[in-house]
Formats: structure tokens, C-alpha cells, sequence
């Protein structure tokens, strides 16, 4: 199988920078090799080039098939791309964050789009927006996505959430069940059945600031370093994974390298940074890596 890395390096939906330095420092950290070994045939897509795309005709993100489409950020807004780009109209997301996401222009207290591209691909938006003519509101129904690992939820969000057939696992539900049966019933949720195509949106504030320090808003309390690593396998395991974002990694605001003798002998894992070193980890847990 053919895996398409696609940079997103697009910062411009929260207020800081250094998001935008993510799909070169996975590049960087080897991961393109790494996933070889896996047994993945790799085809870069290169970076998208947003600059150029605010000067032109608004055009839609190219559909994704038949690959597994691996985009790399940049902040959390551009799962709103990812996600319509992919063609499966049956499509299960599984959304791992501290935060929903699920703000709408009304609705936020940022202003920040990467704290809204759930609400926007569900369709609840009141209007459409500039540059997003190519958007398809509503491609995604609220009955196939569940969150798990939030625990920075804005009030208005949670109301509509709770109104809402979305699935929500926060932390607590973790803390209560466990992340083995978390992830049994999310997928149950969205995918009774068992035969839908998957999509895993990974927000790496998810993880908890211990593991995941390079972040543009950390929150406490979150995934453990093996918890986010069961949910990357779990949905390798189910073999109907057909993309994943990896989002939020921001290595401006990382730790120094520090490599962990886990993965210490591995030389195609160059020295990086302690969230772009857990954020190629867990991307090889996703493609299919596991312990023995
Ligand atoms: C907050 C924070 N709910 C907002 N969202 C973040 O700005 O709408 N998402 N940080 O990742
Ligand atoms: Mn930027
Ligand atoms: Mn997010
Ligand atoms: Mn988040």
C-alpha cells in the first residue's frame, strides 16, 4: 500500500507560530524511512502552498483515494480539508483532542478556525465563508464522528454537542473505562457495523503536556504516552484506516531532544524533538507498527 504525506504547514487558524514548521520536522525525523520498513511505498506530495491559494480562485483540496493519505500540519484547521477531500461518503472520524473543535463563528471566544473545523464539516455554520467555496458543509454527519480525550470544551460548544448525535469520550470517560473500551465503543458508535472506512484526525494536545510539551495550547490531564499509542493501534488494527492528520505538533515550542532508549538504536529515527519524535511514533503505530 501507497501512503501520500501531504505538508499542510498552515498556522494562520490559531495565534502562534511555529505549527507551520511540522511537516518538515517529521520529514527530518525520518519518518519517510521508517514507514518504508513497515512495508509503505511513500509518495511526498510535498507542502501545500497556501500563500498561492489566497491569491487565487479558491479551489478544492484535491480528493484522496485509494492511498492512505497522511497530512501533516500545521494547526488544526486543516482537517476541514482533509476530511472533505476524502471520498468515502460513509466515512468514521475519529477525533483524539484536548479541545472539540466544534466552535462556529458565533459561537467562539477565540476567533481561531482550528478551534472550529468540526463544527464547519458538520455542517453547522450559519453562512458560508470566503475562500471556502469549494467546502462541502455537512460531508461529515454528526453520528460518524467521536472525540476522545477532550477536556477543554467551551460552554456553548459543549451545548451544542450535547444536543447533538456526536460521540464524546472526554477524558473521564477514559479515566472510567479505560482507553481499551473507549475505543471499542467509539467505534461501535460510528461504525456499528464494522465496515466503514475510518479516518483518524490526531490533535497531539491530546496527549498529556508530559509527553507532548510542543504544543500551541497544552492542557493537563490528558493521554498517556501508551494510551494515544493503543488508539493508533487499534484503528491500524481495524484495516479500513484510509487517512490521518497529524496536527498542533508546534517544534518551536518543544524541549530539547531527548531520545528515550525505547527507540534510541533505530538509526533511521534522527534526533528531533520530544512531540515530533512521539508524533512519528504514533504515525507508525497507525501504519501498522507494533510491539513484537
Ligand atoms: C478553544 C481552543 N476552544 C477555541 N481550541 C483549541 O479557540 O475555540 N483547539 N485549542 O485545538
Ligand atoms: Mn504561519
Ligand atoms: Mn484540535
Ligand atoms: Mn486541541
Amino acid at each position: 500500500r501507497t501512503i501520500r504525506f501531504i505538508g499542510a504547514p498552515f498556522c494562520e487558524g490559531q495565534n502562534l507560530d511555529g505549527a507551520d514548521l511540522g511537516p518538515t520536522a517529521l520529514r527530518e525525523a525520518g519518518l519517510q524511512p521508517l514507514a518504508e520498513m513497515l512495508g509503505w511505498s511513500w509518495e511526498d506530495a510535498g507542502d501545500l502552498d497556501f500563500a498561492a491559494a489566497l491569491e487565487e480562485e479558491a479551489e478544492p483540496p484535491p480528493k484522496e483515494e485509494g492511498r492512505f493519505a497522511l497530512t501533516c500540519g500545521g494547526d488544526h484547521s486543516i482537517a476541514a480539508g482533509s476530511i472533505c477531500a476524502l471520498v468515502y461518503p460513509d466515512l468514521g472520524v475519529i477525533w483524539i483532542d484536548a479541545h472539540a473543535d466544534a466552535n462556529t463563528p458565533r459561537t467562539s471566544p477565540s476567533a481561531h478556525y482550528h478551534g472550529m473545523p468540526a463544527a464547519h464539516l458538520l455542517g453547522w455554520f450559519d453562512n458560508g465563508i470566503d475562500g471556502f467555496e469549494w467546502f462541502e458543509p455537512g460531508c461529515l454527519s454528526e453520528n460518524r464522528l467521536a472525540y476522545i480525550g477532550l477536556r477543554d470544551i467551551d460552554a456553548e460548544e459543549g451545548r451544542m454537542l450535547r444536543a447533538s448525535n456526536v460521540h464524546v469520550f472526554t477524558m473521564r470517560e477514559v479515566d472510567k473505562h479505560g482507553i481499551a473500551k473507549v475505543m471499542e465503543m467509539a467505534l461501535s458508535a460510528i461504525d456499528p457495523n464494522g465496515f466503514r472506512p475510518l479516518h483518524l484526525s490526531l490533535d497531539i494536545d491530546a496527549v498529556d503536556p508530559h509527553f507532548a510539551p510542543g504544543t500551541g495550547t497544552a492542557a493537563r490531564g490528558g493521554l498517556s504516552y501508551r494510551e494515544i499509542h493503543y488508539i493508533a493501534e487499534e484503528m491500524a488494527e481495524t484495516r479500513r484506516l484510509v487517512g490521518m492528520d497529524l496536527v498542533e505538533i508546534n517544534p518551536g515550542l518543544d524541549e530539547a531532544p531527548q531520545r528515550s532508549s525505547m527507540h534510541g538504536d533505530d538509526p533511521n529515527l534522527k534526533p528531533c524533538s520530544p512531540t515530533v519524535q512521539l508524533g512519528v511514533e504514533v504515525a507508525l503505530s497507525a501504519l501498522g507498527k507494533r510491539i513484537m
